[in-house]
């Protein structure tokens, strides 16, 4: 393994599938460049997609060389999950099937266990004592729970679903609208499944510390315009780029490992799909989006919050198509 100049820690392994698709190739150029785990933390990248997308990753990783970032100490180019997942303590699960014309929801979730449930095994069989997961290749809820239910032995809180791109969007649109900086908005939790139901909770988001019906009062556009922005934003980007997000999921990624890593601010919270163990009355076991906060070693979701009918009904829609999702892929999750 090639020597890290400035560094005497040992480098942390972090797997990226899907290496080779649009999000990867903005995700580990940042990574490379110590945005994941800091400044000081040397990495070795292992990096999987598919055979036939192999020599494009090569050309990615000649990229990264050509970067010259010091904090990478090696990389790994593989079509092997076993070899990809061997020693890392940071997975993310980029990489998936994605919805071909004709295919139904079943179809496509069924065919992205054939990925999940396999990754998972290999994650169990291959990953560091202390891995975490972070799956982003949709449907990520769903997938994470194939992931997970297929490693057994991997503690089911180690397994995350990213939302925090949609909390990213939603803090954006409250940020605009009350004209504030993104910076002065906290306590944005999206609830539920990352798809068109998920919920983004304003009614509960803070502005500069008040909440936020208090600071923007126009009701109808925090219950309307502003819900379906957030739930429609990908397909807005897909009708403008012709190309889905890659850049803001990328550095939803990054933020997403910062929040599981260090501590979540006094009173904050961030949104992250997690196992539910029941919380607000959500069945065990789903991959559930939900205000989360760390300590920067154990997370715990944040109970408590208040919702009022409007809310609560957008829940149970949300939490209905993640049991409808986990029943389509029963037999992959019940081994
Ligand atoms: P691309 O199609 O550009 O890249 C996907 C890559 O995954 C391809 O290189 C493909 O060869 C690879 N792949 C397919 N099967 C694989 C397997 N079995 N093992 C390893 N690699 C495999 O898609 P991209 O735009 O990069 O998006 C990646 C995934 O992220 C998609 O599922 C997408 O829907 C999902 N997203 C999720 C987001 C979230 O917020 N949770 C936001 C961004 C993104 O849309």
């Amino acid at each position: 393994m090639t020597e890290t100049a400035g560094s005497s820690r040992r480098p942390v392994h972090v797997t990226v599938t899907g290496a080779a698709g649009q999000v990867g190739y903005a995700l580990v150029f940042r990574i490379a460049s110590g945005q994941l785990l800091g400044p000081d933390m040397p990495i070795v990248l292992r990096m999987l997609d598919i055979e036939a997308a192999l020599p494009s990753l090569e050309g990615v990783a000649m990229e990264l060389d050509d970067g010259a970032f010091p904090l990478l100490a090696d990389m790994v180019v593989t079509a092997s999950a076993e070899e990809a997942f061997d020693g890392a303590s940071w997975a993310l699960l980029v990489g998936a099937m994605p919805r071909k014309e004709g295919m139904e929801r079943g179809d496509l979730l069924t065919a992205n266990g054939g990925i999940f449930g396999p990754q998972g095994q290999a994650i169990a069989a291959r990953a560091a004592s202390d891995v975490r997961v972070l799956v982003v290749g949709n449907p990520c809820n769903t997938n994470c729970l194939i992931a997970r239910s297929s490693a057994p032995d991997v503690p089911a809180d180690r397994w995350f679903a990213m939302t925090r791109l949609d909390e990213n969007r939603a803090r954006t649109q409250l940020a605009r609208r009350a004209g504030v900086p993104v910076s002065q908005v906290s306590n944005m939790a999206i609830w539920g499944n990352h798809s068109a139901t998920q919920y983004p909770d304003a009614t509960n988001a803070r502005i500069r510390g008040r909440p936020v019906p208090e600071v923007i009062r126009d009701r109808e556009w925090l219950r309307g315009d502003f819900i379906s922005v957030v739930q429609k934003r990908g397909a807005a980007i897909i009708a403008a780029r012709k190309l889905s997000s890659a850049g803001s999921a990328a550095a939803g990624i990054i933020d997403s490992v910062n929040s599981i890593r260090n501590a979540t601010p006094a009173g904050d919270w961030t949104s992250l799909a997690v196992v539910s163990r029941g919380e607000y009355g959500v069945p065990e076991g789903l991959q559930f989006s939900y205000p989360v906060a760390t300590d920067g070693r154990a997370w715990r979701v944040v109970e408590g919050l208040q919702h009022d009918a409007d809310a609560t009904e957008r829940i149970r829609v949300t939490t209905e198509e993640l049991v409808q999702e986990r029943a389509l892929v029963g037999e992959l999750i019940s081994a």
